[in-house]
């Protein structure tokens, strides 16, 4: 696990049960790929969980659920770190300091603030403060590692370009004390769309779960919610996000399980069944692995403490040296 010249962060929120679009935007390639090409942090962003209406015992239960199904898609404690954000003070504390680095402006743009304001608002919740300034703790995420890369579903975007702003303008005004990172998205399967509703995201924390394909569903829930996925009016399979979004997002999924082009995929069928179909098998044979060793891993909940126990320890010791430099160069008198 020595570093290899890049470092990679990124993360999952514990806000509802984690679904195909976090695996397929994410999780998948962290575990392909990122574990094995770089010094890569794997954390379950815990306080992120806080921003909107929570129950406490809830949230407990999914960041060890994140943690488990982290480890039982394959990542690994000898190839990465994988940790829970709270147990590492060094987030909250560099969270801080980009907050008296980002103007409040920016924050009010950022578009998962604009629409979960919304929902909140629509369900009679007043919105917490830390919705608006979450980003803020995103970035200290990020920037208290020294990353180089992170590796995001395309919804993410807006707050990467938000941590670099933030990086660039401390390091120009305080000296240089953070990398300023890039993030980087699949090429297929950056946005999973909502199976009901093909225009919005597959988002974990919706209420209505008919549209959602999640990691621990079973095979034949999986199977039914494919099969009763919206497609659109016409019946000839056709890739085109505007004109068919629903069939679009298919072909998207097939592709992205598949490895193949979701243009080349819409040519070989003739049905929307068909393509249905075989969606539903890839999906399922795509997660049976990480479902079956989901229940092996939480058979032996000792075993993820330990993983979480000693991925902290490393992170803290990671991060410690640059949010203590952050901290003095922002003009804080270090303790004797
Ligand atoms: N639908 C998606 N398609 C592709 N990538 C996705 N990601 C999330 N949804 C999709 C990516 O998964 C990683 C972890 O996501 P997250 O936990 O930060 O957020 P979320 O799953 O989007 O859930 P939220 O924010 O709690 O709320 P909802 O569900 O209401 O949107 C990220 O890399 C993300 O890009």
């Amino acid at each position: 696990m020595a570093r290899t010249g890049t470092r990679i962060f990124s993360g999952v929120k514990p806000t509802g049960h984690l679904t195909l679009g976090n695996y397929l935007g994410a999780m998948r390639r962290w575990v392909d790929e990122d574990q094995h090409r770089a010094d890569a942090l794997f954390c379950v962003v815990d306080l992120h969980a806080l921003t909107v209406d929570h129950d406490p015992a809830r949230v407990r239960r999914l960041t060890r659920q994140a943690a488990t199904l982290l480890l039982a898609a394959g990542l690994s404690q000898d190839r990465c770190t994988v940790f829970v954000q709270s147990h590492v003070d060094e987030h909250t504390r560099l969270a801080y300091l980009l907050e008296c680095t980002a103007t409040d402006a920016e924050m009010r743009r950022m578009i998962q603030y604009k629409e979960k304001a919304v929902r909140e608002r629509a369900g009679s919740r007043s919105v917490r403060l830390s919705l608006l300034t979450y980003p803020a703790l995103m970035a200290a995420d990020i920037l208290a590692y020294g990353t180089d890369e992170v590796p995001v579903g395309d919804d993410q975007a807006q707050h990467v370009e938000l941590t670099r702003t933030l990086a660039r303008r401390f390091n120009d005004r305080y000296g240089l004390v953070f990398t300023v990172p890039d993030a980087t998205h699949p090429p297929v399967g950056a946005r999973v769309m909502n199976l009901q509703d093909p225009r919005s995201k597959m988002g974990k924390s919706h209420a209505e779960s008919s549209g959602i394909v999640y990691l621990l569903d079973e095979p034949d829930v999986m199977r039914r919610k494919i099969m009763r996925a919206v497609t659109d009016s016409g019946s000839e399979v056709a890739y085109d996000r505007t004109a068919q979004p629903g069939v679009a997002n298919l072909l998207e999924i097939l592709a992205a399980c598949s490895g193949e082009r979701p243009e080349d995929l819409a040519e070989g069928f003739g049905s929307y069944g068909a393509l249905k179909k075989q969606t539903a098998d890839a999906v399922v044979e795509l997660l049976r692995p990480v479902r079956d060793r989901h229940a092996e891993i939480s058979a032996d909940p000792g075993y993820v403490e330990e993983v979480l126990r000693s991925g902290a320890e490393r992170a803290r010791a990671l991060a410690r040296p640059t949010v203590d430099a952050a901290y003095r160069a922002i003009g804080l008198l270090p303790p004797s």
